[in-house]
């Protein structure tokens, strides 16, 4: 386990765990809690032992969205600010090479709740919930919001959310296709493990492939998605993965897609 102040890091199994380290604020987001979590990222993202990231939250809340006691970003515009933070975080997330997931462990509200969202994978404890809640301070909603929610609930119950910032629980969340999977509170951590050690076993190499299909498409045509496909199917195909793939398939055994990390084509 390594620290910084705001950013708690752990690996296990080629899962590397960053929790936001803020409990007293329920993880609201600093400069400096913003910048700690994008350079992880980034380590992670060519740290040849980590094949999936958690990113999740000390205490009872997962992100409260920016600290509102925290005028650090302050000597900026708001632009400024978002570009400056937020915006690469969340870009980060959405190119990083790995599937991240949001393990989502109480309150996602503002800024944490387009974190919630930006994920590969949405994990859910029972008592998670998620506020869009920049409207109750007047403010647009960021980091992504505008751009996931829609998309997952269409315009029109985003518009209701992003104006009456009601809390939505995890129930309905699973409902609404919010998170993938609710796990017991008290059994969220060791649950989330489990399914990140899961994800782990796939095969990274097309993993990254498909994640960078499907963001292509979530922006494109049929006719690109089409392109794409053929493309990278081409990068899928010359890897060891997909060899390993048909010869478990055709000894009956499983694939083994986890070598060791000093191996050179790993
Ligand atoms: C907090 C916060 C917080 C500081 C709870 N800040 N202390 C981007 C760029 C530039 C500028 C502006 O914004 C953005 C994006 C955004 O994210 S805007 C949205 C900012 N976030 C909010 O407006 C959320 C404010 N918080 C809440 O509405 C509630 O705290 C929620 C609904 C999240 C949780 O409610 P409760 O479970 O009832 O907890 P609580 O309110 O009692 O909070 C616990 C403590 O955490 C409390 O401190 P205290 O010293 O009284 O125990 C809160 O003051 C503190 N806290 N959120 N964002």
């Amino acid at each position: 386990m390594t620290q910084t102040s705001v950013i708690a890091t752990h690996t296990r199994a080629g899962v590397r765990t960053l929790t936001l380290n803020r409990p007293d604020r329920l993880n609201a987001a600093n400069d400096e809690l913003l910048l700690a979590l994008t350079d992880e990222l980034r380590a992670a993202d060519t740290d040849s032992a980590v094949r999936v990231v958690v990113i999740t939250g000390a205490g009872r809340g997962f992100c409260a969205g920016q600290d509102l006691g925290d005028v650090s970003g302050r000597g900026m515009t708001f632009t400024e600010h978002l570009n400056a933070t937020y915006n690469p975080l969340i870009r980060t997330i959405r190119a990083l090479g790995k599937p991240v997931i949001t393990a989502v462990n109480g309150v996602a509200a503002g800024a944490g709740a387009s974190l919630a969202l930006s994920g590969d994978i949405r994990l859910w404890a029972q008592s998670a919930s998620l506020i869009e809640v920049f409207s109750n301070i007047a403010l647009v909603p960021d980091s992504g919001s505008t751009w996931f929610l829609p998309r997952l609930v269409g315009y029109h119950r985003a518009f209701e959310m992003m104006a009456l910032a009601d809390r939505v629980r995890a129930d309905d969340a699973l409902r609404l296709g919010l998170c993938e999977q609710v796990f017991p509170d008290d059994t969220f951590a060791q649950d989330v493990q489990a399914y990140a050690e899961r994800l782990a076993a796939r095969p990274a190499n097309a993993l990254n492939l498909t994640k960078q299909a499907l963001n292509a498409a979530m922006t494109g045509t049929l006719d690109q998605a089409l392109d794409e496909e053929a493309r990278l199917q081409q990068l899928a195909g010359d890897h060891w993965e997909h060899e390993e793939g048909v010869s478990a398939f055709k000894e009956k055994r499983p694939a083994q897609f986890v070598r060791d990390v000093n191996s050179p084509d790993q």
